[in-house]
């Protein structure tokens, strides 16, 4: 995997300034469309009285993603530690398969790239990726 250099870093921290706030906007339809385009995602989420990719449940959890990836970026220096309990949650409670992990990411790039079509350059791009193959990685350490 590639590492986020310095520029990066600062890539990714310069473009989360202008998603900060959107987090509930850009998580659900995060949700909705990871949910419709991989609808093997919806086993984890069997325990919803509604897995409708509109539903509120899908678009709560959308938010409380995003606002966890918001988070990732002031720990951006070392995620592997600062995403340690959600990689224990993910990996013993949830057991999410870590190959979920890029679906998302996916879904996330794409919806980034919708709304944000001037910011979102391809340097901008390749940092966000970077940084998001990253937080998966953090959050599949426990899973070993
Ligand atoms: Ni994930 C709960 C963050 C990817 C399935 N997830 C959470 C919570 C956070 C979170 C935060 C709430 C924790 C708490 O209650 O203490 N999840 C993240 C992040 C990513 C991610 C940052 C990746 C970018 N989660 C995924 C993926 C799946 C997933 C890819 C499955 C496809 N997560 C879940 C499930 C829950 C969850 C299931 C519990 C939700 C519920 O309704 O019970």
């Amino acid at each position: 995997m590639t590492t986020l250099s310095a520029k990066d870093k600062n890539t990714v921290r310069a473009f989360w300034a202008k998603v900060a706030g959107a987090e509930e906007v850009i998580g659900s339809d995060v949700l909705a469309r990871m949910l419709v385009v991989y609808p093997q995602t919806k086993t984890y989420f069997s325990h919803w009285k509604d897995m409708s990719p509109n539903s509120s449940m899908a678009k709560k959890q959308g938010a409380t993603v995003m606002s966890a990836i918001s988070d990732a970026v002031t720990k951006i220096d070392d995620l592997k530690g600062g995403l340690l309990t959600l990689s224990e949650l993910h990996a013993f409670t949830l057991r999410v398969d870590p190959s979920n992990f890029k679906i998302i990411s996916h879904n996330i790039l794409v919806v980034l790239a919708i709304m944000y079509p001037d910011a979102f350059t391809p340097e901008v791009h390749v940092a966000i990726d970077k940084f998001l193959a990253a937080v998966g990685l953090a959050l599949a350490e426990k899973y070993r």
